[in-house]
């Protein structure tokens, strides 16, 4: 296992359109392993492929309070989401420090692989029907800031390229 490094907004990089998982494999696997390992070390409840430059439909999640309810979804699709607007302040390991309100689908139902590329259901409310919507958006190239004004969004470009600027001086990469 591996910890991964997690790229930070406003890499190009996080608006890569990821591609379909072509067969379910140990390289897949080795692939899913890490990134539980740096979800849990990084304390997300969720991580798409995206984020540490795999640009392949993969998301880990675990929404659990004790952290033992590891969910793999490859190739997600969603099948079917309800309608009545609902919100979530939302955060990112992506852009760490920023938390926002975004509207979502309060309830989906969700059709992927497992780790054995077997098929599956997954119906989902709340904080992980959340969790799925915001990683399967990273699959498309989106980060949820893109949901905020363009004000938000300049302030929060702003301070992430500080952050960095900081980062690489303080000799921290
Ligand atoms: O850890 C995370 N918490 C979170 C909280 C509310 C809505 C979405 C999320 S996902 C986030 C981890 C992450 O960045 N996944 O892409
Ligand atoms: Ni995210």
């Amino acid at each position: 296992m591996a910890l991964l490094s997690i790229l930070c907004y406003p890499d190009e990089r996080l608006h890569t359109v990821a591609k379909p998982v072509a067969v379910v494999d140990d390289r897949i696997r080795r692939q899913i392993d890490d990134m539980f390992e740096t979800m849990y070390e990084a304390k997300g409840v969720g991580l798409a492929a995206t984020q540490v430059d795999f640009h392949e439909r993969l998301i880990v999640m675990d929404v659990s309070e004790e952290r033992n309810e590891p969910i793999v979804l490859i190739n997600p699709e969603i099948e079917w989401a309800s309608t009545e607007p609902f919100e979530w302040e939302e955060g990112c390991l992506s852009v760490p420090g920023v938390y926002d309100r975004v509207q979502r689908a309060e309830r989906v139902r969700v059709r992927a692989l497992d780790r054995d590329g077997q098929p599956f259901t997954l119906e989902a409310e709340g904080l992980m029907a959340v969790c799925i919507q915001h990683e399967m958006d990273h699959l498309m190239g989106k980060v949820f800031v893109e949901y905020l004004s363009l004000l938000k969004r300049t302030r929060i470009r702003a301070k992430m390229v500080k952050a960095r600027r900081e980062r690489e001086r303080d000799g921290e990469h």
